[in-house]
């Protein structure tokens, strides 16, 4: 046998005794020998990693005081989304939400007792930390891979940080574990360990960090995972995300499983059977809290039994098998100091409450935010008021209310100011812009604008910010005081100016040397390729998030349709609302935004991915989509699709509305309907707007002839589809949009002829019908999951 065979038997050994030994401390809290003989066992396996350095791997323990710094963090997709939980606050919340699991799960719970009692669900019950999600991935029991939640479907890759922490396994202990077996669970610091950290924060002179959360989150996200190694971190599984393979069939099974592979779990775990349990596993884990070794700020809740889990899916982006049960939030009395105005990315002046400090569940709060003048109003503040203020978990302080008794006789009124405290131009109320039956009526909104737009300093320097952030433009080096100085010195006044900035202009700036100067244009270079979606984001457009501006992104695939989409076309989106449709219009034909768009081209900005209008968009309207989207007052979905039977285009629809004698026999709509028909296409302005939009959809590669497309081929085509109840993932019109896209026709009454009927909650009459004549009923999961099979097949 070679050196380096005997090394890596002897290696392989040390590294196997030492994660015993880690397990037992760690995990365990049973240590089995003393710290010098792990310390002798470490150093010797150092040594030998530092001989053989091929030997050395990501698994090994030496790796756990932290490899190399990096850059940035990779990004991690979530194979299956890492989701929040639903919160209980009161007691009703939770038998609420024991209801809904029961309801919910209907025939398959056994029957209650002789005595007519229900049937009780089992729950897994845990105390909820109050730390940071992560993800570890294992395949064939290594640890290849760590993640944070992100926004659960996209996290950041910290997997050299995890591998610090001492009691995650870098290897999975004992047999029969899936091949691929990712855990969920979350990071945290524990009380004690907090307030070393803290001691040594101020010995060292650093600032400390407010609270056990914050503490876990600063040392997590470190770029230096030697930093993370220092932090005294822990980790405490509470689930499974992908897994190829099997696992038990109950909540505590799995967690048992995960437990004898060596990851640890909560200490507090516990198997209880209905609501009332789970209210005493709550009382009984509150009266200990403050005991506990960690911070925690309630109890979660899971159905026990996974095949229920699955039975009862998801809600949005909620489990409706499991909810937190929060403790309540912590309340103090202060003083409200004065009220100032901030002014944001959009305009919006937001007023804020400068409090005298308080300590409020071990943070120390000054300011809050009141956000907006009807909230002030609601309160009834007034300045120089003593007032309530709460901080729950990790959610900004509020104002939760003023106490009449103690306020002073010079207490003074809040009042918005007239000008924008940063650049004098005028503070305007928004106007709500209400649609009901087609007519619009203006009411007064919560929120007050600065008008000034990018000439205000404030807005401006947010316009920016927002920019070069990263799931935006993403330009590395362009952090806020640098944008505030750039802006500050007057050379950049818009995001195009960006994209003009020279070395000599840089390098004077203070806190900048050649270097710095040098890398940051290329940074700016480096972005000037910007993806269609992330540009738009970019742009700042007020309701547009990220998931607006990669849906705008991929159905009108090109800047120039959208930038001249019609507020009646982009409501053709799932999820754009007139509301949000008139602030993406009214950002493009305002002239200074044109200006900068143009200017941002000019200046090299290319985007990548611009094509055709996407397939699916271009394929999914009808003359009834087309006039329902013209908001005629009275005329609703149904009463659209009658029209569109009827007439097979927009001028037969027009030639229609204006002649009387064809109007009044045609019997499908009521007298109203007819009458508002008649007088919408009676004005010049509505048949010229209708025939702007019709254009507009052609223009964009939209194509419809008759009001039934061509859908032979489609999965759904030919068939007849009813849909009844309620549905909560999505509307109505949205599913039936969805059913439509994959050919089927959607009536509203029951037949014979019908294919298949979706009953959601509340389903009457026609769920009845359908039971009568022995149709196939889905149900709102069953719906889903064969729309998304369908789909998958498009
Ligand atoms: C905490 N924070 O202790 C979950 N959690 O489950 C526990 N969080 C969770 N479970 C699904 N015990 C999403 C989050």
């Amino acid at each position: 046998m070679t050196d380096a065979q005997t090394a890596a038997i002897r290696i392989r050994q040390l590294r196997s005794q030492l994660e015993e030994h880690n397990h037992r401390y760690y995990v365990l809290d049973e240590p089995s020998v003393p710290d010098a003989e792990y310390d002798r066992l470490f150093r010797e396996l150092q040594a030998l990693e530092a001989e053989y350095p091929q030997l050395i791997s990501a698994q090994s323990p030496t790796q756990r005081v932290g490899g190399a710094a990096l850059a940035a963090f990779g990004e991690v997709r979530h194979e299956v989304p890492m989701l929040s939980l639903g919160n209980a606050f009161a007691e009703e919340d939770l038998l609420n939400f024991d209801r809904r699991v029961r309801e919910g799960l209907g025939e398959l719970l056994p029957a209650g007792d002789l005595f007519g009692a229900g049937a009780e669900v089992e729950y897994c019950c845990e105390p909820k930390l109050d730390g940071l999600a992560v993800s570890l991935l294992y395949r064939d029991g290594l640890l290849v891979r760590g993640a944070t939640r992100g926004d659960g479907t996209t996290g950041e890759d910290i997997s050299s940080n995890v591998r610090t922490l001492r009691n995650v396994p870098l290897q999975l202990q004992g047999s029969g574990y899936p091949p691929v077996l990712e855990v969920r669970g979350e990071v945290f610091m524990s009380k004690a360990g907090f307030e070393a950290l803290n001691a040594r924060q101020l010995a060292a002179g650093a600032k400390p960090f407010a609270n056990p959360r914050n503490a876990a989150a600063g040392s997590l996200r470190q770029l230096d995972p030697k930093i993370t190694a220092s932090r005294p971190l822990q980790f405490c599984c509470y689930g499974v995300g992908q897994v190829e393979g099997e696992l038990a069939a109950t909540q505590v099974g799995v967690l048992q499983q995960l437990k004898g592979w060596g990851l640890p779990i909560s200490g507090e775990l516990k198997l209880v059977r209905g609501a009332g349990q789970c209210l005493d596993y709550y009382r009984d884990i509150g009266a200990r809290r403050s005991t506990l070794a960690y911070e925690i700020d309630g109890v979660v809740f899971k159905v026990n039994d996974i095949g229920y889990q699955r039975e009862l899916g998801f809600r949005a982006r909620e489990p409706r098998w499991a909810i937190a049960h929060k403790f309540p939030a912590s309340e103090e009395l202060t003083e409200l100091l004065d009220v100032e105005f901030q002014v944001g990315r959009t305009g919006a002046v937001t007023p804020v409450a400068r409090l005298k400090p308080v300590q409020v569940a071990g943070v120390t709060v000054s300011n809050a935010t009141l956000h907006n003048m009807d909230e002030v109003a609601r309160l009834g503040l007034m300045i120089g008021d003593t007032v309530i203020i709460r901080r729950a978990g990790d959610v900004i302080p509020q104002v939760v209310q003023v106490v009449l008794e103690r306020r002073p006789a010079a207490a003074r009124p809040v009042q918005i100011p007239e000008h924008c405290p940063v650049c004098g131009s005028a503070v305007e109320r928004t106007q709500l812009v209400k649609r009901s039956k087609g007519k619009e009526t203006l009411s007064a909104g919560a929120v007050y604008r600065c008008v000034g737009r990018l000439s205000c300093q404030a807005q401006l320097k947010q316009a920016i910010i927002h920019f070069v952030s990263r799931r935006a433009l993403d330009i590395e080096g362009l952090g806020d005081k640098i944008v505030e100085q750039l802006v500050d010195v007057g050379l950049v006044s818009s995001p195009a100016d960006l994209f003009i900035l020279r070395y000599e202009q840089l390098v004077v700036l203070e806190g900048f040397a050649d270097l710095s100067a040098r890398n940051l244009l290329a940074a700016i270079d480096s972005s000037r390729t910007p993806t269609l979606a992330r540009f738009i984001y970019a742009l700042g457009i007020p309701d547009v998030g990220e998931e607006t501006a990669k849906l705008l992104a991929r159905a009108l695939g090109a800047m120039e349709r959208i930038r001249q989409a019609l507020p009646e076309v982009l409501t053709w989106l799932p999820d754009v609302g007139a509301e949000v449709a008139h602030e993406i219009h009214s950002f493009f034909a305002e002239e200074h935004n044109q200006k900068v768009l143009a200017q941002l081209l000019e200046r090299g900005v290319e985007l990548q991915d611009e094509g055709d209008l996407h397939a699916e968009f271009a394929a999914c309207t009808t003359l009834a989509t087309l006039i329902d989207k013209l908001q005629i007052p009275f005329i609703a979905v149904t009463g659209a699709e009658k029209l569109a039977d009827k007439t097979a285009s927009l001028e037969a629809l027009i030639a229609l509305s204006q002649d009387w004698l064809a109007l009044s026999v045609f019997k499908n709509l009521n007298e109203k309907a007819r009458q508002s028909l008649r007088d919408f296409f009676a004005s010049p302005a509505n048949c010229l707007r209708a025939r702007q939009v019709e254009e507009q959809l052609r223009a964009f590669g939209m194509h419809w002839e008759s009001p039934r497309r061509a859908v032979a081929g489609l999965p759904l085509a030919g068939q007849t589809w009813v849909l009844t109840g309620t549905l909560e993932a999505m509307s109505r019109d949205q599913a039936k949009q969805q059913l439509e896209a994959l050919g089927a026709k959607v009536a509203g009454s029951v037949s014979a002829k019908t294919h298949c009927v979706v009953a959601g909650p509340g389903a009457g009459s026609k769920l009845d019908k359908a039971t009568e004549l022995g149709l196939p009923v889905l149900d709102e999961t069953a719906f889903l999951q064969r729309l998304q099979l369908l789909q998958a097949k498009e």
